[in-house]
């Protein structure tokens, strides 16, 4: 081998390190990049901070499609209402819960808007607050009204899990309050909310492929079953207990 022949093999040989190092820089944790994220939209609505860290719910949810998740579907569904809104002082004033709880109440003009993009972050500011690790079971009134509506909790789980896994297409699960203060587990379509309905959302999973596909590629009922140890059943016991009291 000439010397020319051997630097070149060893710049090769440099660059395979390279690629290798920052394989495993990868690997060993997933980043958002920091420069080039676009300014929000500027409007009344915004995203709220996870209230725990993107990993906290690892190896269920990983960090990568949490970032994803919120940073930019949730940052996009807030950053288009707030597009939809710009010049409806009347419709800015409000909360997004209010919103989609009385949709014919939004101007004609941005009503889809609102149900599509105003869902997306009623239901996505909902979701982040019941993830988590508190708590491996429902407890207190809540415990109490799945056994009694739904038989046992895995008869609950058991019939969620139909529910969520059957969704044609893009949508959520949830377990609701009815007007008449029961519990019952019903679907929505695309980011339909069930404010809109009229039921107070206990907990719900968010069947869009945006939520599970990098970790679960095309297998709904495996993230489906992760969900059930990434739900903080603390958080959505006290979501019960305030639907009960305002029922
Ligand atoms: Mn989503």
């Amino acid at each position: 081998m000439n010397r020319r022949m051997a630097i070149k093999q060893m710049s090769g040989l440099a660059s395979a390190v390279l690629f290798a190092a920052s394989r495993v820089s990868r690997a060993a944790g997933f980043q958002a990049p920091a420069a080039a994220a676009p300014a929000p939209v500027a409007g009344p609505f915004s995203v709220p901070a996870l209230p725990y860290a993107y990993d906290a719910l690892e190896p269920y949810f990983d960090a990568e499609t949490m970032h994803l998740h919120h940073d930019k579907h949730h940052q996009a569904y807030v950053d288009k209402l707030n597009a939809a809104v710009a010049g409806h002082p009347e419709v800015a004033g409000k909360t997004v819960e209010e919103l989609v709880a009385n949709l014919s109440a939004v101007p004609e003009a941005i009503r889809t808007a609102v149900r599509n993009q105003g869902g997306g972050h009623a239901n996505h500011s909902f979701w982040w607050l019941t993830l988590g690790k508190g708590g491996a079971a429902p407890t207190g009134e809540l415990a109490k009204a799945i056994d009694t509506r739904f038989s046992s909790f895995s008869g609950f789980q058991d019939k969620l899990t139909t529910a969520a896994t059957g969704v044609f297409g893009s949508g959520w699960a949830w377990l609701v309050l009815s007007p008449a203060g029961t519990l019952e587990i019903e679907t929505t379509p695309n980011q339909d909310s069930p404010l809109t309905l009229g039921h107070k959302p206990v907990l719900g999973i968010d069947v869009w492929e945006h939520a599970y596909y990098l970790k679960y590629k095309n297998k709904r009922a495996d993230y489906v079953k992760a969900y059930f140890s990434a739900v903080n059943w603390d958080a959505v016991s006290a979501k019960f207990a305030d639907g009960k009291k305002a029922s």
